[in-house]
């Protein structure tokens, strides 16, 4: 009777480990979280985030707009075709199929650029 109550505490530490391990990583670790996503481009407050990311080929990137303001993602050498203006949360992707370096800007506001560099 005593060795199973000292196995049900055990396991409620466990479960406590367990449910406390991963809201930490979650509200810490944002980078290497979007890193395991690799393909995710934000678009908040007028800016492109990450700005410069690296993928391989064959990859789909996927930007989101998460501004208020409405944001193009147009290609600076006219290599992948451009973006409708994405409202607030549309999300506009590219399969980046060859190498290559991969400037791009929004056309309503040319300060902010980006870039995809495609291994
Ligand atoms: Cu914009």
């Amino acid at each position: 009777m005593k060795a199973l109550r000292y196995a049900a505490i055990m396991s409620m530490l466990c479960l406590c480990c367990g449910v406390a391990m991963p809201a930490v990583a979650a509200t810490t670790d944002a980078a290497p979280k979007a890193k395991a996503a690799g393909t995710q481009v934000e678009i908040r407050n007028f800016a492109f985030a990450p700005n410069t990311m690296t993928v391989a080929v064959g990859t789909r990137v996927v930007w989101t707009n998460r501004d208020e303001e409405p944001h193009v993602v147009t290609s600076a050498g006219k290599q992948f075709a451009s973006s409708p203006a994405l409202d607030t949360s549309d999300t506009y992707a590219v399969t980046f199929t060859r190498p290559g370096t991969y400037a791009y800007y929004c056309s309503i506001h040319p300060m902010m650029v980006g870039t995809i560099i495609v291994q």
